[in-house]
């Protein structure tokens, strides 16, 4: 029998000890669900992206507060309280109230269209970036604005826990939420800063694109982390090598992935992001899977099917992956009337120009293919748009083929899904510059993703992969997932703030020939 503590915590596991000295705080600009008020009722619908996805998993092994911005009028009005994730665990979440106006500036002018597009290398530099007065007023009275209110609410909970917390902050809408909490609590013994960039985090060329200011400010921000996480050790070393380039009184050092600014030393890890496979074995099995599965493979009868899932996201190279499949079928004729393409598209950031019209194109290039190759008896491309997970997990559960071609990917968690629930000895096709990469590559068909003419015959030969072959790989697939999920992410990010917390107490014990050993860097 599993022994359990007062706080009813498994006792074996391995940092027992330190979450239940410690509180945790989680802060991330959207929260793990999304409040309806449907006639007085108040309904939970998970948030979508990849980030709730691994954040829900660890809910059921921390006590948290999870800080998100609060996205409507019921978010506003319901304020903070404990909510349901879908089995028996809840979490509690307090919705930072930010104003409209300053939320729109600091979501849909700097961290969509400026940040993320920077950090995923997206830009044609003859048309964009351009900044304007207009960017430069979304920065001060949005993007500083809204990491100012969530440094606020952060810091006060800090200050009202009972014992020293530890803040685990999410991704790149918060670079400057660190330095702003250490200005509210200059004594760091109340509190450690973990920070995890969930995207691709880029080199000093293209951080070089940034104004000064902003750039400054954003890794000097950095700076006040404790523990900055990446999703592999490139990120981690470009941020090393973008400190060294633009924080001049920054002193680096990439043996001990350490930089240390006026006094306070930053760790740069990566800790490659994962999934609950167990946790995503269980809703498979559900009764709502189960009826999405048998419509999927009715509207599908025979056809093999090449699946990709993926938010609506011009990162995510969805225009390409229908191009490749018009070439494979060019190429390989013989695959026409045998094969479906299936795109599950999830709605995203429709407020931002770009993805509104990365919409029309993706609907564009499947409508191409389908006119050109379609049949009375045969489409052969699908695209099913709209928000459903219970629907994605079906579908993984039936591809031959999953495609998962980013230009850009910080992890990508359908590549680390899909292999876990699938049923039919899958093949996965992957893009060398998603983060899965680094994991899962070796047991993948990988792909640069801007090149449709390997990608089409990836996907051709995939579909003629020998049964053996294609068993042998979904089983390494599997066991790569399984031996690295989302409970190992959170551990290695607690070994070394368990590290941290040593070198603080005693700054030349053990912890700190551990660091001149670089622990696990
Ligand atoms: C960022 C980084 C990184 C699918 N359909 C629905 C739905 N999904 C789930 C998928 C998967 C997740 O959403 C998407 O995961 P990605 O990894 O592709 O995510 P991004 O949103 O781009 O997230 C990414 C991730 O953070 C984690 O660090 O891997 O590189 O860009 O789990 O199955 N979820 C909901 N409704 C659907 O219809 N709610």
């Amino acid at each position: 029998m599993t022994k359990t503590n007062d706080r009813g915590r498994d006792c074996d596991h391995p940092h027992a000890d330190l979450l239940d000295h410690y509180s945790f705080i989680i802060a991330s600009n959207r929260g793990p669900v999304t409040l309806n008020l449907e006639g007085g009722e108040l309904e939970y619908q998970r948030g979508g992206g990849g980030l709730v996805t691994a954040l829900t998993a660890l809910a059921n092994q921390i006590e948290a507060a999870w800080f998100a911005s609060a996205m409507s009028e019921t978010d506003r009005q319901w304020g903070a309280g404990q909510v349901p994730l879908g089995d028996d665990s809840s979490i509690q979440v307090k919705f930072v109230d930010v104003d409209e106006a300053a939320y729109n500036r600091y979501y849909n002018v700097i961290s969509n269209p400026l940040l993320w597009f920077l950090q995923h290398s997206m830009w044609d530099y003859v048309h964009a970036p351009t900044l304007t007065r207009e960017t430069w007023e979304a920065w001060e009275k949005g993007y500083v604005t809204v990491n100012q209110q969530f440094a606020d609410a952060i810091a006060q909970q800090i200050k009202r826990n009972a014992r020293p917390s530890i803040v685990m902050l999410q991704d790149y809408h918060l670079y400057l939420a660190p330095a702003m909490i250490h200005k509210r609590i200059r004594s760091r013994k109340k509190y450690l800063l973990t920070h995890f960039v969930h995207i691709p985090f880029p080199g000093p060329d293209d951080w070089e694109v940034l104004p000064e200011p902003m750039r400054t400010a954003i890794l000097e921000g950095l700076c006040q982390v404790d523990l900055l996480g990446f999703q592999t050790r490139n990120h981690a070393l470009n941020f090393i090598r973008s400190c060294e380039n633009f924080v001049p009184k920054a002193r680096v050092n990439y043996r001990l992935g350490r930089v240390i600014l006026r006094h306070h030393a930053t760790y740069a890890r990566d800790f490659p992001i994962s999934i609950d496979p167990n946790g995503l074995r269980v809703q498979a099995a559900t009764e709502e899977v189960e009826l999405y599965r048998q419509l999927l493979q009715e509207q599908t009868g025979d056809l093999r099917l090449i699946l990709r899932i993926d938010r609506t996201e011009p990162s995510k190279n969805i225009v390409r992956g229908f191009q490749a499949y018009e070439e494979m079928l060019e190429l390989h004729p013989e695959h026409c009337g045998q094969v479906q393409f299936l795109a599950i598209m999830v709605p995203s950031r429709l407020e931002v120009e770009e993805y509104q019209t990365y919409l029309d194109e993706i609907m564009a290039a499947a409508g191409r293919v389908n006119a050109r190759y379609g049949t009375s008896e045969w489409e052969p491309v699908r695209v099913l748009v709209g928000e459903s997970y219970p629907r994605a997990i079906a579908a993984m559960q039936l591809y031959d083929v999953l495609l998962v071609n980013p230009i850009a990917d910080g992890m990508n968690l359908v590549a680390k899904e899909g292999p876990v629930v699938n049923q039919h000895d899958g093949v996965l096709v992957l893009s060398e510059r998603a983060g899965a990469s680094q994991q899962l590559g070796d047991h993948a068909l990988l792909i640069a993703p801007c090149d449709v003419y390997a990608t089409a015959q990836a996907l051709h030969q995939a579909l003629t992969m020998p049964g053996e072959e294609r068993r042998q790989r979904a089983a390494s697939l599997r066991q790569a997932v399984e031996e690295a999920d989302i409970e190992r992410w959170f551990c290695w990010q607690l070994d070394e703030v368990e590290r941290l917390i040593q070198l603080r107490r005693d700054p030349s014990g053990k912890a700190a020939a551990s660091d001149e050993k670089g622990s696990r860097w």
